[in-house]
């Protein structure tokens, strides 16, 4: 089994720029084969991460993707994302479209929190000029509306449930409460985590009080669904001065990345027609063909082109890959059968990443390449390393793994 692809949901109230940043993201021109990406269904659809491809660190002069995408040098490796209903006060008590975002909300490993930067939208969407409102309340209300609904679902029923557990040892403890919150998309470690961090660790759930329970559903939403603000329509000049007061009470806490989802989609748009060269994730893009841009077209690529230099580029990718890569913590690995070759049996390169959690070890990843494979394992060779390492051996970022094993395949 292929590693579990990681869900990012796009959360935030109406109108500041989900759906932008969702079609942005998703929309990838690349040649690919028969692969089922891009849109998914209206709501959810295939955006990337992107990292330094291991046969640029290699020293080769291309590589085969087939789970994957390499331009220019970087390889995208794919990610679910959700472009979740626009969230309203009192969405956890099923107002407005409340009960679907929930569900939406279920399934996601980390959250991409978006915020009108530019404060043009009040607390339920509707525009107000630029300035307005006070994009920190929303940051705040939107967090309090999940941690609420995550609270309602973990505690409920909580009185009979918690007497239950008071009979058990420790360890029985800890695995009913996971056992509770699996449909959560919630591990067991994270409720460890969340208990060990609460000081509740072998404490009796019974015997805890109201505040200790929220204390604990409120940490383990923070280490289960963690959030990333998107900084989002960071173009707007009234953005500028509500970042700068919103980064220096949050940078300690969260990640905030200054977004434009709008020049982001209107430069994957203009690649998609061949009018400039732009790879997402680029602090910068080429114009292909200057005959082929009205004026009007040109200026506004001069904006766009000014806005990066600024930033370091768009933001999208950038909000993508730190919710991924830093906030869950996962590493890019390339699993190959053929170590000299660098390939699998059709002699293709480098023809999969795999997005894997850090830590994850030889044996644990020569069970998503696949099950026979692991019940032979013998050992993996590092090729990057040129080291053989046993099962226990934790991968590492940019590894390119050969799975030594006795019942390989071909
Ligand atoms: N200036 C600016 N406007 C944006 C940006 N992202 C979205 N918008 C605009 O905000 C409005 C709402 O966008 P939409 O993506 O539909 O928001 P959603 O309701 O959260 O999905 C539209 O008019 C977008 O063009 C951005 O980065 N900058
Ligand atoms: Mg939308």
């Amino acid at each position: 089994m292929p590693p579990p692809t990681v869900l990012a949901g796009l959360v935030g109230k109406t109108n500041v720029g989900k759906t932008t940043f969702f079609t942005a993201a998703t929309l990838v021109d690349a040649k690919i084969e028969n692969r089922p990406f891009v849109t998914i269904s209206p709501n959810v659809g295939v955006a990337y991460v992107r990292k330094r491809c291991a046969h640029v660190e290699l020293g080769l002069p291309s590589c085969d993707p087939k789970n994957s995408i390499c331009l220019g040098g970087y390889r995208f490796v794919p990610v679910k994302l959700y472009d979740v209903a626009g969230l309203i006060k009192g969405a956890h008590r099923g107002r407005g479209l409340g009960n679907k975002f929930m569900d939406d909300l279920r399934q996601a490993d980390v959250l991409l929190h978006v915020v009108d930067m530019a404060g043009e939208t009040d607390e339920e969407g509707n525009p107000v000029r630029p300035g307005y409102y006070d994009p920190l309340e929303e940051i705040e209300s939107i967090e309090s509306e999940i941690d609420e609904w995550f609270h309602g679902v973990v505690s409920r029923d909580w009185t009979r449930f918690s007497r239950e557990l008071d009979v058990l040892p420790w360890d029985e403890v800890v695995s009913r409460i996971a056992r509770r919150v699996s449909g959560l998309s919630i591990r067991r470690e994270h409720v460890v985590r969340a208990l060990r961090e609460t000081k509740l660790e072998g404490t009796r759930p019974g015997s805890w009080r109201e505040e200790e329970l929220r204390l604990f559903t409120k940490r383990l939403r923070e280490v289960a669904k963690p959030l990333v603000v998107v900084a989002n329509k960071m173009d707007v000049p009234e953005a500028e001065d509500n970042f700068k007061r919103v980064y220096g009470i949050l940078k300690d806490r969260r990640v905030v990345v200054p977004v434009s989802s709008l020049y982001e989609l209107a430069l994957r748009r203009a690649a998609r027609s061949g009018l400039v060269s732009y790879i997402p994730g680029d602090g910068d893009f080429r114009v292909v063909d200057e005959s082929r841009l009205t004026a009007k077209q040109k200026s506004a690529l001069e904006v766009i082109r000014e806005f990066m230099r600024k930033h370091g580029g768009t933001g999208v990718q950038e909000a993508l890959n730190r919710a991924v890569l830093d906030v869950l913590g996962m590493v890019v690995v390339y699993p190959v059968e053929n170590a000299s070759k660098l390939s699998d049996r059709h002699g293709n390169v480098l023809p999969d990443a795999y997005l894997v959690r850090e830590g994850t070890t030889a044996l644990e990843l020569s069970e998503m390449i696949h099950t026979e494979l692991a019940k032979g394992f013998i050992a993996a060779y590092v090729v990057n390393r040129d080291k053989r390492v046993g099962a226990d051996y934790r991968v590492s970022d940019g590894d390119v793994i050969k799975i030594v094993s006795a019942t390989a395949r071909g």
